[in-house]
């Protein structure tokens, strides 16, 4: 009897596939070889070419995740002595893998990791640190060897832009909290993080040449609550901190609706000259700068040329959503004129889907939230036929304010409620009618009139934005639901031990990472 058991184990043992490491995006091509893993401690060497500085700075990103968990920190060097199992990065621009792709070849002998360029080096160091046991991400893991599996993996995205959006206008966020976020993007893969600095509730970015702005329209947001605003120094930081982990910082100020904070900050953008009252309310609308002014276009220019400044990426987001108080023929003659100042700084124009009717110049982004209406659908195809490019944002799919289902307690319904499989089980491609080339990519926008703090952020954006991290990413044909179901049951043991605060969506088997 014993050695019938015994013959059944091997048996399985054998036969058992490989199963698919819980790596969210999943690469583009996988193959797991089966057989013995590659032994990491916190004395394997990183080994990197000569003078490859980038190359270097990326490798330390792997030292101190392994380091922060055991005793010794992976000394990163640029040789090890023959036979040493080591993990070698290195950056080939002739190695063709694309702007952000890489390949990775893991086996007991050693790990190889090669990117034509830093961004994929970068993404090469995620899928690793995805293949390490997740308790490489607490602090004091008790075992100080790591196995990673033995896979072969060649990948590279789908789509340049895949993004989130942070309103920290309704609610503010602090400068860690921004951090925060932008570590789990990059876990990721995730590399733009859209910020919405102002509405109606408040302004929060300090622009040198109109002080006003931030110190008396940032007093304010949703609920009473003391609002706050980032200085130029905060945003150099936050720049910076994106900028090191692969994230471009996209900037909005919503014009020329969703005023408020400002129509109260400065008199004179009111038709009536006279400043607005404060609102911490949650109403859309009923706010406009007054258009036919010339102080609101010196405004307008003031603006732009700081968010230039401050901004290093190429693109500068004027939002443009849901002005009621403005004729067609005024607000549409607002979008021709902000969008001409932003391309004479030097950047492109991006505004939401409202704004494609007002007949864009080539090269203007739209970032569509409304695709499930038809008259909007007709409207972006036609500025797309135009010369412009979209950002998809389904309000219905991955509006990652809306509740998870019913019972959710924070979130909006307005776009119904986008359960975990809603916001994945999608494809960017065939959402409307236009050619995939004028995608760019997909973004989750995160409004926050229900969420105050850094675990509600967590709690809405988890596990959602993983699965738009894997639509921007991963080739449809590799996508499947009960594919990526199955990986996010085991991920949630990473976020465990991150401290991410995850909805336990009764939508996912979440004891297959092993614990519950
Ligand atoms: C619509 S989406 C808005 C925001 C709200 C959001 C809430 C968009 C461009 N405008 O002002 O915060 O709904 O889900």
């Amino acid at each position: 009897m014993r050695a019938l058991v015994f013959l059944l184990f091997a048996v399985t043992a054998v036969h058992a596939q490989p199963r698919t490491p819980a790596l969210i995006p999943l690469p583009a091509e996988v193959e797991v070889r089966g057989d013995a893993p590659f032994m990491m401690t916190g004395t394997t060497p990183l080994v990197v070419e000569a003078g490859a500085a980038e190359a270097r700075r990326v490798a330390g990103v792997l030292a101190a995740l392994v380091g922060n968990t055991v005793e010794t920190t992976p000394p990163v060097v640029e040789a090890a002595p023959g036979g040493t199992p080591a993990v070698r990065l290195r950056i080939d621009p002739e190695a063709r893998h694309g702007a952000e792709g890489y390949a990775l070849d893991v086996s007991a002998a050693g790990v190889d990791l090669v990117a034509s360029a830093p961004a994929g080096l970068f993404y090469g160091v995620q899928t690793l640190r995805q293949l390490l046991p997740a308790r490489v991400e607490y602090e004091a893991a008790l075992q100080p060897t790591f196995p990673i599996p033995a896979v072969r993996i060649a990948d590279a995205p789908r789509f340049a832009w895949r993004g989130m959006m942070l309103d920290v206008a309704r609610h503010f966020f602090g400068v860690e909290d921004v951090e925060r976020v932008v570590d789990l993007m990059a876990l990721h893969k995730l590399n733009r993080l859209h910020l919405h600095l102002s509405d109606d509730q408040g302004w929060r970015i300090e622009i040198p040449s109109r002080p006003a702005l931030a110190h008396v329209g940032g007093r304010t947001e949703v609920g009473g609550g003391p609002g706050g605003y980032y200085t130029v120094e905060d945003v150099a930081r936050i720049v910076r901190y994106a900028a090191d982990r692969f994230i471009t910082v996209v900037p909005e100020i919503d014009l020329p609706g969703h005023t408020n904070a400002a129509l109260v900050a400065i008199p004179e953008l009111n038709c009536d000259g006279r400043a607005r009252a404060p609102y911490t309310g949650t109403n859309v609308g009923f706010s406009t700068v007054c258009v036919e002014k010339e102080e609101t276009w010196a405004f307008v220019e003031d603006i732009v040329a700081s968010l230039a400044e401050q901004f290093p990426g190429d693109v500068i987001h004027l939002g443009g959503d849901e002005v009621e108080e403005l004729t067609a023929e005024q607000y549409a003659a607002f979008v021709t004129r902000a969008q001409a100042i932003v391309e004479a700084a030097g950047k492109r124009y991006a505004g939401w889907d409202d704004v494609a009717h007002a007949g864009l110049g080539p090269g203007a982004l739209v970032q569509v939230w409304r695709a499930q209406r038809a008259d909007v659908a007709r409207q972006v195809e036609a500025a797309v036929a135009d010369g412009a490019q979209v950002v998809l944002s389904p309000s219905d799919r991955i509006y990652i304010d809306m509740k998870y289902d019913e019972s959710t307690v924070l979130g909006l319904t307005w776009a119904g409620v986008n359960g975990v499989r809603d916001a994945y089980d999608w494809d960017p491609g065939a959402l409307l009618g236009i050619p995939e080339a004028a995608v760019l990519g997909v973004e989750a926008p995160l409004w926050a009139e229900t969420i105050s703090t850094i675990r509600d952020v967590e709690f809405l954006a988890f596990p959602r934005l993983a699965g738009v991290a894997e639509i921007g990413w991963t080739p449809q044909a590799a996508r499947s639901w009960s594919g990526y179901r199955a990986r996010l049951g085991a991920f949630g043991l990473r976020w465990t031990a991150l401290g991410v605060n995850h909805f336990r969506s009764p939508e996912v088997d979440w004891t297959l990472g092993g614990v519950e």
